[in-house]
């Protein structure tokens, strides 16, 4: 029985050395000291022994089975520790790798004239004034000198709802309701930014809805020399302090006088080249002094008050400044397009 003891301990403690991992170790334990055990098995023929025997081999039999309790007890700790190690290996962080670039959007390009130019605006004393896009003829044609049968409708011809009710062409009838918002006091000086439409035909440099920002600026004293002034600061300001503007002399219904502005070529500085068509100057915006008849309609008396007003396009000013060469781009939302005016450029 002892030799049979002895051969147990050995081969419980070779294999518990051996044990691979946690599930195995268990397996030994349970062969071993479980109930069905082979050193259970012993214990139950102790009966058969002599009673000068049986002390001794009890005391055998606990030294076995605490001796492997012990060793199986052991190897769990090692083995625990080792899945341990092993699994903060596995969840190991290099600390000292290079991040994940974070994609950042950036504003669309008409969005970044539109922001720059109320900035430039805002700076001036200017407030910035919205609208409908749905709106009455009144406002659109009529309180702007254009009265129905007006040939100069047509160059501005849009969208109809109803008879009455159309499509803007321009940001104008925002000044006219802010006008009337007034009630005849001054001063009035807005921006107003906003889409507007046309019945056009799309080509590369016309479109049948685009961005407008137009300003009014009416006031007791407001010359043609204010109007000027102003439009130097705006080109200088989004074109560059080296460019030059010069006025001609236009056609509007809704001013009297009118004018367009012209600014320098900045490709050939004034000399002529294929940008500006040979003469060094590139159309911008019109403008000129609110007519009489405007102001009175929105409740101004022209006897007291005057003013000016001018109207761009926000397509033209990001298509001069960023050399785009078609306005279809700005609709289009070709990442390649939109991504070249990130914060980075
Ligand atoms: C009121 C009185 C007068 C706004 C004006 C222009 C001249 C003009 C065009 C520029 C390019 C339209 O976007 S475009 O196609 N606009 O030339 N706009 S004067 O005059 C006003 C506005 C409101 C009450």
């Amino acid at each position: 029985m002892e030799e049979r003891l002895k051969e147990l301990r050995l081969e419980a403690l070779e294999k518990v050395e051996q044990a691979a991992d946690l599930k195995s170790l268990n397996d030994i334990r349970v062969a071993y000291l479980g109930k069905k055990g082979p050193i259970t098995e012993v214990l139950r023929g102790m009966g058969k022994l002599s009673a000068e025997e049986r002390p001794k081999m009890g005391a055998l039999v606990n030294e076995v089975r605490a001796e492997i309790t012990e060793q199986i007890e052991k190897k769990q700790a090692l083995l625990e520790e080792e899945a341990v190690q092993k699994q903060l290996e596995s969840e190991n962080i290099d600390v000292t790798l290079p991040g994940r670039p974070v994609r950042v959007g950036n504003h669309h390009p008409l969005t970044k004239v539109i922001e720059e130019m109320e900035d430039l605006f805002i700076g001036m004393g200017y407030q910035i004034a919205e609208g409908p896009e749905v709106e009455q003829d009144y406002y659109n044609f009529e309180a702007l000198n254009l009265p129905k049968g007006h040939p100069a409708r047509d160059m501005q011809d849009t969208f109809y709802i109803t008879e009455e009710i159309l499509m803007r062409t321009h940001t104008s009838p925002v000044q006219v309701r802010t006008m009337e918002k007034h009630k005849g006091k001054g001063p009035v000086r807005i921006i107003c930014p906003g889409k507007v439409y046309r019945r056009d035909n799309d080509d590369a440099t016309h479109s049948h809805q685009f961005m407008q920002i137009e300003g009014l600026v009416v006031d007791e004293n407001i010359s043609m020399a204010d109007l000027k002034g102003t439009l130097e600061v705006f080109a200088k300001n989004i074109f560059g302090e080296d460019r030059e503007i010069r006025l001609r002399p236009s056609f509007f219904p809704f001013t009297e006088p009118s004018v367009e502005m012209d600014i320098s070529c900045k490709i050939c500085g004034g000399e002529g080249c294929h940008v500006c068509k040979g003469t060094g100057w590139i159309e911008v915006l019109g403008g000129g002094m609110v007519h009489p008849r405007v102001l009175k309609m929105a409740g101004f008396d022209p006897e007291i008050y005057t003013g000016f007003a001018f109207g761009i396009g926000a397509e033209r000013i990001a298509m001069l400044k960023y050399g785009v060469d078609d306005i279809r781009h700005f609709y289009t939302n070709d990442i390649r397009f939109l991504q070249q005016f990130s914060v980075q450029e």
